[in-house]
């Protein structure tokens, strides 16, 4: 079979919930994929920041297939051997009290949404069914009904209500806004992208995280950082948060969380937030299990190892520097911390961010636009400088096809 095989193969028999870039891959090794014709990729897009440590990473796979072959998922109605290692491990390593395992970002940002509330109904006094959690204009936090009930976007919203009361909707990056927002006293929790990624890598002016969390703080009000994608090295720093000393009052991660090998997502907090879930009040099945733990603790490892927050800082300011010098009518700016970066496409001559993308596939980069006219660049960050200027020379030849 060929792409074009497997390409109608999933349009007859997949749901039609995604329109993917035309490139069939089969394999996958560090930076690079490649696809049923035996072409090769520079991965720049990472699946979406959840491969930071690289395609297969030997370390990550040792630990899937050695605890697959051993006790893969007990559920949570008995103790098993290796979550109480992960636990310790996980809330040693980002320095809270207590973590709640779960599975996809999306359940992670749920547990945290029915932590905040819960919270306010036990610690902070709020009446019952009264609590309120602010979130941003163009936030991306999952696609779950109570998500998108939070979400400004009409595609990710349309057709799908009724939906979940209780959010108020503030612009991203204006702490009067936010500050407005606060007087209200029935207001838990402020949930937050430290830099929104589906919108477009919008990285908010410095100070503004801290300026948030201090805002929330003087009110008694959850600061909620989403670094779902943000996290885990991929800006430069473990967290983007840590970019201004802030620490979130209750932590999401996902993908990378688990170097793309294996859905692990986690809430951290400390006791006092955290505590206020009681057994059999909130759970999954898979939240935890065996695989995912020994899993995580090896994408982690391989994080601190490899020093990949410092290679993601020095190596983004290469990308933004050399995109910069790239002279093109199409190219309008550049943004981004560390390697999660974005290049605002302006259309030339009916060409769109799309036609640079399948371009660009074609030259052997992978990425792909968000929102139409941005395309996010984010490749490995196990990514070599060497490599990343050849990409970068592979993208250059691709914008001059447009001149
Ligand atoms: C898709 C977007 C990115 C996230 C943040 C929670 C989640 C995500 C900040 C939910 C997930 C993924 C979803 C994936 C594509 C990708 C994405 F384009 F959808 F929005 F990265 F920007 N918080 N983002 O970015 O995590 O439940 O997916 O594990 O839906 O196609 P999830």
């Amino acid at each position: 079979m060929n792409s074009q095989d497997y390409i109608k193969k999933e349009e007859k028999y997949g749901a039609h919930n995604y329109h993917p870039l035309p490139v069939v891959l089969e394999r996958g090794e560090g930076t690079f994929v490649w696809d049923v014709e035996g072409n090769k990729y520079y991965d720049f897009l990472s699946a979406y920041s959840a491969i930071n440590q690289g395609h297969c990473h030997p370390e990550i796979i040792k630990a899937l297939t050695e605890q697959s072959q051993k006790l893969t998922l007990t559920s949570r109605a008995f103790y098993n051997s290796v979550l109480g290692d992960y636990e310790e491990y996980i809330t040693k390593y980002f320095g809270y009290d207590k973590v709640l395992p779960m599975n996809t970002g999306a359940e992670a940002d749920e547990t945290a949404l029915k932590l905040c509330r819960k919270w306010a109904y036990k610690k902070k006094g709020i009446e019952d069914n009264k609590a309120r959690i602010i979130v941003c204009e163009n936030n991306f936090h999952g696609r779950t009904i109570t998500i998108v009930s939070m979400s400004t976007d009409p595609d990710a919203r349309k057709d799908y209500g009724p939906f979940t009361p209780g959010f108020i909707t503030i612009p991203y990056n204006d702490p009067g806004a936010l500050e407005k927002a606060l007087e209200d006293p029935d207001v838990a929790g402020f949930l937050v992208e430290p830099i929104q990624g589906e919108a477009g890598v919008y990285v908010p002016d410095d100070g503004y995280l801290k300026k948030a969390y201090e805002m929330c703080r003087a009110k008694n009000v959850l600061f909620i950082a989403d670094e779902v994608q943000t996290g885990i090295a991929r800006t430069g720093k473990l967290l983007a948060c840590d970019h201004e000393g802030v620490r979130p009052d209750i932590l999401i991660l996902g993908k990378a969380l688990s170097g793309g090998v294996y859905p692990v997502s986690a809430v951290l907090a400390d006791d006092d937030i955290m505590l206020v879930i009681k057994p059999g009040e909130h759970g999954s099945t898979f939240g935890g299990n065996p695989v995912a733990g020994r899993v995580a603790m090896a994408a982690l490892e391989v994080i601190k190892n490899e020093k990949l927050a410092e290679r993601a800082e020095y190596l983004g300011k290469i990308f933004r520097d050399e995109f910069r010098g790239i002279k093109s009518e199409m190219i309008e700016l550049v943004r981004g911390k560390g390697l999660l970066n974005a290049v605002v496409i302006r259309p030339k001559g009916g060409k769109t961010a799309w036609d640079v993308c399948v371009a660009m596939k074609e030259n052997g980069v992978i990425a792909k636009p968000t929102h139409g006219h941005i395309i996010r660049f984010a490749p490995p960050l196990i990514i070599s400088e060497e490599q990343l200027r050849e990409a970068m020379n592979l993208i250059k030849e691709t914008f001059k096809q447009f001149e």
